[in-house]
């Protein structure tokens, strides 16, 4: 008997642990309710929950079963192993450093071996070389692996542990694998054709919205790439060069774990934040008085999904125009997102703020009305989150946009 442990893979095809597991011997799959992950807003407890439960369907569909343990991972999974008499755990390697850190004392609470497949990613993020930049990382894509397929059955097992119920406040989307492929396949056929004059629309309806399950494993990027590059064109290039910053994202966290807390550019490292809680509140409940802010932070209380360039723009103003400690702002903005994930986070934060990630020049400020008028022309998006406003101008902000741009310009000048 094997086990094979899933943590943000939660899915049966393109699995490589799996199908190495079941070369092996009869397999029982596992989840362990990891409380340092759980520790999160009720939305995201229940996606990662809902995702769970439909990957313990999809293992009884094919007659397996999948245990659903609550607990420490150095406790549980050898406790499971244990009590199946399992000869070893197969799980695909993470690169995150919680991840790294709970699977090193997995391996040594275990009594028998964990063995960590590479996951299926683009380009490893574990390339020896690290790269700051995304072009010269990119470059290492040498095209897509054929996905592996799910197996069609699985071997009998016991069962054992429920996925509890949690109350997500939000409506969230339809869980599990065949709702990923579903939408998937939506995204190829009506999206990814025009996906590279699309995608910046703040309505974020030029995108596939698959982040949520690309987040927890649902889908594989692998996956993903293999049917967009399928059907070619500019569109399928473009959204697979977004794929990579994907992986590049988790590159950075690998290489460079202090981008948890410090910029990336030491040039911020001691930057005069404001530590103001009033603007703070203001930014996190879209109470700024400016139009674009205030629609998209509605939006993400709302919805827990918000476009690229939303993001951009939000994150952009927090840390340029409000000088907001940007790792407080990023974190309560992971925890409103469905897809928030450490690794691409930070990324974009440390992007978009400037902060040392990629060549952003420092000095790039979005103006934010003509950002609004540019990418929501008809007002569609704005009238919906933030109907109070009649355009893009501002009304009573927080802070003047030219002057709260001159003063930032000023100050990183003299860092
Ligand atoms: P599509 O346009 O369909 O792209 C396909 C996939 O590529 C996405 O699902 C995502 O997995 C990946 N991707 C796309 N753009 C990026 C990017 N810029 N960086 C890294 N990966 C990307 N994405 C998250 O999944 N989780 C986060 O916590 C997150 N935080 C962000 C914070 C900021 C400040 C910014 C600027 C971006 C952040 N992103 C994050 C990246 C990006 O905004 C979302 O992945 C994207 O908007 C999701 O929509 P989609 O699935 O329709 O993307
Ligand atoms: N992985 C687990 O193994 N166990 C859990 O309880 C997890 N809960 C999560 C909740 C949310 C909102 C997200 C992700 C998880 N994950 C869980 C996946 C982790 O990201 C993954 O285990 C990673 O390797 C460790 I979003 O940080």
């Amino acid at each position: 008997m094997y086990v094979v442990w899933h943590r943000a893979d939660l899915r049966l095809a393109d699995h490589p642990a799996l199908l190495e597991a079941l070369s092996q011997g009869p397999v029982v799959g596992l989840v362990v309710l990891d409380p340092n992950n759980l520790r999160t807003t009720p939305r995201r407890r229940a996606w990662f929950l809902e995702n769970v439960r439909a990957l313990r369907e999809a293992y009884r569909r094919r007659g397996g079963s999948l245990w659903v343990l609550e607990g420490y991972p150095w406790e549980k999974v050898p406790e499971a192993a244990k009590r199946l008499r399992a000869k070893g755990v197969y799980a695909l390697r993470s690169y995150t450093p919680y991840g790294r850190h709970r699977d090193g004392r997995v391996r040594e609470a275990l009594p028998v071996p964990l063995y960590l497949l590479p996951a299926p990613h683009l380009i490893p993020p574990d390339l020896p070389r690290p790269y700051r930049v995304y072009t010269p990382f990119s470059r290492h894509f040498q095209g897509v692996e054929p996905p592996l397929p799910a197996p069609d059955s699985l071997p009998q097992g016991p069962e054992e542990g429920e996925v509890p119920q949690e109350v997500a406040s939000i409506p969230l989307p339809e869980a599990g694998e065949e709702a990923a492929w579903k939408r998937l396949q939506h995204f190829l056929r009506a999206g990814l054709g025009e996906y590279h004059l699309r995608r910046d629309r703040l309505d974020g309806e030029g995108g596939s919205r698959l982040s949520p399950y690309f987040t927890l494993g649902v889908l594989s990027p692998r996956q993903a790439a293999w049917e967009a590059l399928k059907r070619g064109g500019e569109g399928a290039k473009k959204w697979v060069s977004e794929l990579l910053w994907r992986d590049f994202s988790y590159h950075l966290l690998y290489h460079f774990p202090h981008m948890r807390e410090t910029p990336l550019d030491p040039r911020f490292a001691a930057f005069p934040w404001r530590e103001d809680e009033e603007l703070f509140q203001a930014w996190l409940l879209g109470k700024t008085g400016v139009p674009l802010v205030d629609a998209a932070m509605r939006e993400l209380w709302a919805t827990g999904f918000l476009s690229n360039r939303a993001r951009m723009c939000v994150a952009q103003f927090a840390v340029k125009y409000l000088l907001l400690p940007w790792k407080r702002a990023e974190k309560a903005f992971k925890e409103l997102l469905l897809d928030g994930d450490t690794p691409q986070n930070l990324q974009g934060w440390q992007w978009a703020g400037g902060l040392g990630v990629d060549a952003a020049p420092y000095f790039r400020v979005f103006n934010l009305v003509e950002q609004g008028k540019r990418h929501d022309p008809d007002g569609s998006w704005r009238r919906r989150f933030a109907p109070e406003y009649p355009s893009y101008e501002p009304q009573n902000p927080v802070v003047d946009l030219g002057e709260a741009r001159r003063r930032y310009l000023a100050l990183v000048a003299g860092q």
